[in-house]
Formats: structure tokens, sequence, C-alpha cells
């Protein structure tokens, strides 16, 4: 129990806040919640692509996001992620994850009526709408907070507050440090209140104290609100860390899961068309519980970021191999069948490489050399690198580093363009399509992230913007140019190209029922170390088989060795069948399906 000493008076200002929320409803969310509830595997569905923008940086603003469904529809779109979009603090504020107001959205953007007539216009094209609610932490200029910092103390106890640094000490002897160039330490100091303040990510972000239930109700009520203005999915920033204990890293406690499980119960209650997506970038043994246990009781988010597939995906691109990304994936515990992936190549983070000691050592590699490979490799560092990215947050007292920068940089696009290379600016076309392909048909919903469909390279134009520039996060959060977007029509460009692939990748999921979410992954392995094969298999829905030749040279494969009955060629990736084979070019790929 979470609560124990407020157990019932807790439960009853909830059900004070349920009734609010149920009255408040608008019949039309209403019939949603009764269509989702008679087909509660709408986010599993083959077609189900996701987008995901910063609002300003698309459109300029929630209205004008409106204007360019038609372009996303063309992308096969079905799922919208619009970037933080509440009221933030001004000047810095983490990209929005430093929330001023749970109750506005930000001024720039528009209103809160405008984001329920976003919703409505999503809803009326079969679109749905997902937007951040950030749990963890409030802007240090959020009223809770400013009443707190004045010493106001039933808002003291809101926060985690410290009078000198016995306690912070000890804390920090187990916690990790998120960002430690720009932000080192889990406390900051604050003048004024002389008190420290557990800030786990910025100065600026004050982390929540959820064990006091005054937040629990307060943020039940947020979450409530924004499912009533017609979102369909949260995405629940930084989870892991909602919950604190001595002498544990402060990640992943099981009290965090019994919030969530709680949050769920309300968000079922009050607004069961919205679903819940974790975003907890912790190894998979932690990860995949955040998923639920399949037990309907354990309930908990419906969606979770497959954060393993992304790094191992960048990593068999810069390695030629595929053997560590099957032995990793393979050790994936199975997910509940009403629970889905979100599989991603890029996000608006930056790339940490979860690469354990154990998986680099089943390759026979060192895992902190693999790691720093990784990071030469992409900040082209590497002499044979393609990549142009950038290390975020390098800890010198660790040596970890992370990687900034595009996913067209990243698979050498830029590279190939700045040479005026046109032999590679095909190998870099064909790297970008063959990660995304996987992420288009591991399984659950694949996210395109903003500018990847038209191949958009760094922006250094944040460093003229002092609110950005000690962030190189920035270099891969571009501003939409439209007239680039248009050139998607013009055959011959690197955006007709690569816009049409995205298009096709959502088509030709769209027509394999075997990919619905509730289907299993199974990983056969393969006979050459370069080469992957995915099986994804559903009970009644047929089987689907993915094979992608990471390596750079051609390889033969039999189809019968992927135990696919009658199976047919639905997208081709550059790979071609010869009677029972499949011959895969250097970056290559096949999707076959068997229904
Ligand atoms: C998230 O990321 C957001 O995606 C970031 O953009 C924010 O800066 C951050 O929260 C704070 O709101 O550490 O490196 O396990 O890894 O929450 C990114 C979850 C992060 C954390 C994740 C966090």
């Amino acid at each position: 129990m979470l609560y124990p000493a407020a157990a019932e008076e807790t439960w009853e200002r909830l059900n004070t806040v349920i009734d609010h929320a149920v009255a408040a409803r608008p019949a039309c969310l209403q019939a949603r919640d009764l269509m989702r509830e008679a087909e509660p595997d709408w986010f599993q569905r083959p077609d189900m692509v996701g987008y995901v923008a910063y609002a300003d940086r698309l459109a300029g603003t929630l209205r004008k996001v409106g204007d360019h469904l038609d372009y996303l529809a063309e992308l096969g779109v079905t799922y919208l992620h619009l970037m933080p979009l509440l009221r933030s603090r001004e000047g810095e504020n983490d990209g929005g994850y430093a929330v001023a107001s749970y109750d506005e959205v930000e001024p720039r953007l528009g209103t809160m009526a405008d984001l329920a007539a976003l919703a409505a216009q999503l809803h009326e094209r079969d679109m749905n709408l997902c937007i951040d609610l950030v749990l963890n932490h409030t802007a240090a200029e959020h009223p809770w907070a400013v009443a707190a910092r004045a010493g106001h103390p039933t808002y003291r106890r809101f926060y985690f507050f410290f009078p000198d640094r016995t306690l912070p000490d000890r804390y920090e002897q187990t916690l990790r440090e998120v960002f430690p160039t720009f932000a080192p330490g889990n406390f900051t100091w604050l003048e004024d209140a002389q008190q420290w303040a557990w800030t786990t990510f910025n100065e600026f972000q004050w982390d929540l104290d959820w064990s006091n239930p005054d937040v629990f109700v307060a943020m039940a009520e947020v979450m409530l609100n924004l499912a009533n203005q017609g979102v369909d999915a949260v995405r629940l920033d930084a989870v892991p860390f909602m919950w604190k204990r001595e002498g544990t890293d402060c990640e992943n406690l099981p009290e965090v899961h019994e919030l969530l499980r709680a949050l769920r119960a309300l968000m079922a209650i009050a607004a069961p068309a919205t679903i819940f997506k974790a975003e907890a970038i912790v190894p998979p043994d932690q990860l995949t519980p955040y998923l639920g246990s399949g037990d309907p009781e354990h309930h908990e988010c419906e969606l979770a970021y497959h954060n393993q597939l992304m790094v191992l995906l960048w990593s068999s691109l810069a390695t030629g191999e595929a053997q560590m990304m099957t032995n990793s994936l393979r050790r994936v515990a199975a997910i509940p069948s009403h629970a889905s992936w979100v599989t991603y190549v890029r996000c608006h983070d930056d790339i940490g490489w979860a690469i354990t000691d154990e998986a680099a050592a089943s390759m026979g590699w060192n895992g902190f050399d693999h790691r720093n490979f990784l990071n030469r490799f992409y900040s082209g560092e590497f002499p044979t690198s393609f990549a142009r990215g950038e290390v975020f947050q390098f800890n010198p007292e660790t040596g970890d580093g992370r990687i900034s920068g595009s996913a067209a940089s990243l698979c050498g696009i830029e590279l190939a363009l700045a040479d005026n290379d046109p032999t590679h600016l095909d190998i870099a076309c064909r790297r970008l399509e063959l990660v995304y392909a996987v992420a288009y048909a591991f399984g659950g919903i694949p996210l395109l992230y903003m500018g990847d469909e038209l191949g958009l390279r760094n922006d250094h134009t944040y460093l003229a913007d002092p609110a950005h520039r000690d962030d190189n996060r920035w270099m891969h959060r571009p501003v939409m140019d439209w007239s680039v977007a248009e050139r998607r029509r013009t055959p011959g460009t690197i955006e007709a190209r690569l816009f049409e692939m995205f298009a096709g990748l959502a088509r030709d999921r769209a027509k394999c029922e075997a990919l619905h979410g509730a289907g299993r992954v199974e990983l056969p392995g393969s006979a050459d170390p370069h080469v992957l094969s995915l099986v994804r298999r559903h009970p009644h829905r047929g089987s689907f088989a993915m094979i992608a030749n990471f390596g750079a040279a051609t390889v033969a494969v039999s189809i019968a060795s992927l135990g696919l009955e009658r199976a047919r060629l639905v997208r081709s990736g550059g790979a071609s069948v010869d009677a029972d084979t499949m011959v895969l070019p250097p970056l290559a790929y096949a999707w076959l399906s068997a229904e």
C-alpha cells in the first residue's frame, strides 16, 4: 500500500477528482471510450505508425499543426506525438520538460482549447494524439515550487528539501548522474530557502515527492484533465525516478510500479480511451515490468520505448554484424499480449550506449571499449566512420559518453552530400532504410522522428541561442523547412527518395496482419553473423519474417531456414529471390509474410 497512513482519506479525495473528471468528459470522448473498450488492441494494429515532432518546430502553433495532417497522412501516420507542450519556464527549460503549469498550454503554441480542437481534428482522420506528462519533476517556477521555496509547509512536502548535506551525501553514494556536464550531482542549493532540493535532472527541475499523497492527488487531476482534452496516449516522462530509497539507485523501485498501476486504474475509470506510454530508458530486465505482468490486476503501461533495439541497431550499423543484436534481443523477456513496444531509431534525446558488459562479452568484446568505440564512431572520430554526430555529456570520471546527431547525419548522408559522392549517398540512404525497416517490422508502434523522412541533417543554429547552446541535443531538433518538404514531389531528389521509402514502409506494414502487436517476436539466428533474422508469429493472423544484411558482402539465405510456410515477399528492400533462396546485397533486407 502506497499511503498506509492516509489510505482512506486519499481514496475519498480521488473519488472527488474522478467525479469531476467524469462530469467534465465531453460526449465525443465518452463515445471514444466505448469505441476503445470494444477494440482494446487499437494501438497494436499493423497500420499504426507514429510521428514525433515539436509543435513549434513542425508548424509554429498547435492550430497550424492541423494544417499539415495531409502531409502526415501521406506518411501513413496514425499516431502523432507532440513533444512537451504545456507551459514551461522561460529561458532554459529542457525542451519543455520543466513544466511551470500543467493547466495551460505554452502560450507560444496556443491554448487548451486549441489542443482539444487538434485532438478532435486528428480523431476525424483516425489519427491519435500523444502528449508528454512530466510526473517526476516540475520547473522551479511552478506555483507549487514557488510556494515551497517561500516556506509554505504544504508545498515543502511536495518536494525533497534538506537543510544540509547529511542526507544528500548519503543518497549520492548510490545515485547516478543523468547530466554530469551541465547539471552535476542530484541536489541543488537554494540560497534564499537555505535548503538543498532534489534535482535529478537540471537545477531548475525539482523532483516531486510521490510518497506524499497530496502529490498523487494533484497529478491525478492534471492527468485526467489532459485526457479530457482528447489525448489518446500520455508519454510518462522519466518514470523510473518517481520513488526514492536510501541505499538504492532510486530508479525502478517497486513503489514506482504501484504508482503507475494506481494511475492506470484511475484512467481506466475516468477516461478509458487513454493509454500510457512509459519512458523508462533502463536495462531490459527493469523495463519489461512497466508493461505489466499480464494479470489484469497488474495492468500498468500499454506502451514502452524499446531503447535496446534502438541502441543495437546503431551498434550493428557501425560494426556490420547482427550477432550481438540477436544475442541481446533474445534476452529481452516476452511482454504481455495486451502491451506493445514503441520502436524507434532516433528521438529528441541523445543515444546512450546501453550495451552491457555481458552483451559485449557474448561477442568476445570488452564492454567499455565497445561503448567507447561507438562514441568515437558516431562522433566521426574513428578513421572509417561515415557518421557526423557529437559526444553528449562526456563524464571524465566514468569515461562514459553519449551521442547527439540526426539519423541522416549518423547514417552518412551529411558526409556523402558534403563530399558530393552519389555512390556513398546511395549507401547512406540504404543504411537509414535498413534501421527504420527493422523498427517498422519489429512489433509495436514504429516512431518516425520528424525530419528523418526528408533526411534532415544536423542543425547547428542552436549554438546562437543562449537557452540551447550548452545542450547539443538541439542539433537533432531541427525546424521543419516546408520548402525542403516540397521537394518530396520532385523525382530524383533525396527528399523524394526517402519520403517514398517511409510511405512505402507504412503501406507494406499495414498489409501484414501478422505484424499485429500481440504477436511474438522470435530471433531464430542466422548462419551468417552479419544477418539479422526476425520472425513474428501471431496466434491467428499468420507469421512474418524479416532478414537483413548489415554486412559488406552479398549473402544468400534459404527461405526454408526461416520456418515460414508459403511465405510471400511483401517488401524487397534491395533483396531478390532466386528459387528458394534470398539474395541480400550489403544493407539489403526483405519482409516476408505467411498468412
Ligand atoms: C527524459 O529523458 C526526456 O526524454 C529528456 O528530454 C529530459 O531531459 C528528461 O527526461 C528530463 O525530463 O535521462 O537522457 O530512464 O533516461 O527520463 C534522457 C528515463 C533522460 C531517463 C529519461 C531522461
